[in-house]
């Protein structure tokens, strides 16, 4: 077995045992970044498959994030950085109800490495909460994540918030429910008049989105 099957496998079974000498190896050949993009995001492509399926119970999916997490802590430190004057400021929050981070938190390391101060407000957000740290922050743009179906539409409704309390500052929507018909269309509009909507379907595009609302 090659180490990058091996590392795919750990995340599929939750297999933390030896998982460091696996990314060490890796990172003889792959930059981190690609470590988790093209091999362990795979393994959890398959997670999910395996549980939208009734294959996997909830409890492995658990011990699945987890050893993602830790990969990606492991990981970090070794990531290149950016250093020198602030971009930009964004406060990030997965949104109410929702309690998926993996990808809200790849976020946060990708803006945070590449010049930006990120305000990461944690999971099960309520509108309120990511308004008031944007406004206690003077924050350049709200980042919204979701993973469930009725995340998007709770994302249309902080818009319609937003938009009624007179804000306009500009927002990014991102997470593997989400669509760019959806965020185009119907949070565009949510959101109309008041400020740019932007759907981020993966870290990197969330980066140069950040890039053109910082500028
Ligand atoms: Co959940 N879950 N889960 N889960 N889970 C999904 C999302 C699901 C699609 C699985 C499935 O059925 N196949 C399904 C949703 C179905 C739906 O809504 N129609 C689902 C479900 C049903 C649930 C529960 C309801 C299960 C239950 O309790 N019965 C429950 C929900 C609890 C809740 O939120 N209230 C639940 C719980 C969990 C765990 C806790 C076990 C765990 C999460 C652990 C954690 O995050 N700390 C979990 C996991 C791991 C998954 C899957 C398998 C993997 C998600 C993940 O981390 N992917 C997921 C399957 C899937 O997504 N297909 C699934 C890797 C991550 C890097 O990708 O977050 O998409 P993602 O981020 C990407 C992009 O989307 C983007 O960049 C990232 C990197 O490319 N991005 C942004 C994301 N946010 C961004 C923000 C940006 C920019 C880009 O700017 C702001």
């Amino acid at each position: 077995e090659t180490v990058e099957e091996r590392l795919k496998q750990r995340i599929v079974d939750g297999d933390r045992l030896g998982l460091d000498a696996d990314l060490t190896e890796a990172m003889g050949k792959y930059p981190p970044l690609e470590i988790i993009n093209s091999l362990l995001l795979d393994g959890m492509k398959v997670v999910g498959e395996l549980f939208g399926a009734g294959k996997m119970q909830l409890p492995f999916v658990l011990q699945s994030a987890e050893t993602m997490k830790a990969a990606v802590a492991f990981l970090e430190p070794h990531m290149e950085k950016i250093e020198g004057q602030e971009k930009g400021i964004i406060v990030l929050a997965t949104v109410k109800g929702d309690v998926h981070d993996i990808g809200k938190n790849l976020v946060d390391i990708i803006l945070s490495n590449n010049g930006y101060k990120v305000i990461n407000i944690g999971i099960k957000q309520p509108i309120a909460a990511i308004l008031a740290s944007a406004r206690e922050n003077r924050a350049d743009a709200i980042g919204m994540s979701g993973l469930l179906v009725k995340s998007t539409v709770i994302m249309k409704d902080n818009l319609e918030e937003m938009a009624r309390e007179g804000w306009n500052t500009p927002v990014l929507l991102g997470g593997a429910a989400l669509t760019r018909a959806f965020v185009e269309e119907d949070c565009v509009s949510a959101y109309a008049g008041s400020g740019r909507v932007a759907y981020a379907r993966d870290a990197f595009d969330g980066l140069d989105l950040m890039a053109k609302v910082a500028e």
